[in-house]
């Protein structure tokens, strides 16, 4: 209990630094959190090729192993860096910072970091991200924000993505979105695919309007 208070602890004072790093900047900093295969990674590969929004945009990508998501993200055409957590659950503020370094993203830019896979562990680490975007697949459940209240509870934006599939499986929309907003009722909900396009104007828009947060909020 202690020891992971002091972990914890030592994350935040690490978190802030990187909060501060990414202000100096004018970067929007996003921390994208899913379970495996809820399509973070598509996500990102649509938004950089579809390049809507005018801001360069960077990846950090964390797993446990391999560098498939990198080389995607490096294939759909934006920089990225791939960091290993060998063992570990979820990305911490260190591991963000020394990728940071290699990722050398430009002013006024966007930093995606794609966290490890899993609706536990990543909600209680502070990378020092604007906000964390939960992805919720309808493959998935509309009970999973009621099993994992934490992770919805610490995300401002939930993408539901998948609706492309929504005629093949029995995920009832409303219930997802009035379980979610039990656990956080300021959550911002948005429903895409990210394989056929559907909504993803949408993710577009909050893109641009966080842009604009972070510009002003590095002036205030
Ligand atoms: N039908 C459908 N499949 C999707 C969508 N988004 C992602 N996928 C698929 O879901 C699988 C996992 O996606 P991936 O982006 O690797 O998920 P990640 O583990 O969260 O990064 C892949 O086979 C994707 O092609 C979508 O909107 N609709
Ligand atoms: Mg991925």
């Amino acid at each position: 209990m202690e020891l992971e208070t002091r972990i914890l602890a030592k994350n935040d004072a690490l978190a802030t630094k990187n909060r501060a790093w990414f202000a100096g900047r004018e970067i929007l900093a996003l921390n994208l959190v899913s379970s495996p295969g809820s399509g973070k990674t598509t996500l990102l590969e649509r938004t950089i090729r579809d390049m809507k929004i005018t801001t360069k945009l960077y990846v950090l990508e964390g797993d446990q192993a391999t560098a498939n998501d990198g080389e995607r993200i490096r294939a759909a055409g934006a920089p990225a860096v791939q960091v290993n957590t060998g063992a570990g659950c979820h990305l911490e503020a260190d591991m963000v910072a020394r990728g940071l370094v290699e990722l050398k993203p430009e002013s006024g830019s966007i930093v995606m970091i794609e966290n490890v896979g899993n609706l536990v562990c990543p909600a209680m680490f502070d990378l020092g991200e604007s906000a964390k975007v939960v992805i919720l697949s309808v493959t998935e459940g509309e009970d999973k924000p009621l099993k994992y209240p934490h992770m919805f509870r610490a995300a401002e934006l939930m993408i539901l993505n998948k609706i492309d599939l929504l005629p093949h499986v029995d995920f009832d929309v409303s219930r997802a979105i009035a379980n979610a907003r039990e656990v956080n009722p300021d959550i911002i909900i948005l429903q895409v695919s990210a394989r056929s396009g559907e909504g993803l104007e949408t993710w577009y828009d909050w893109l641009r309007h966080e842009v604009g947060q972070a510009r002003e909020a590095a002036f205030a």
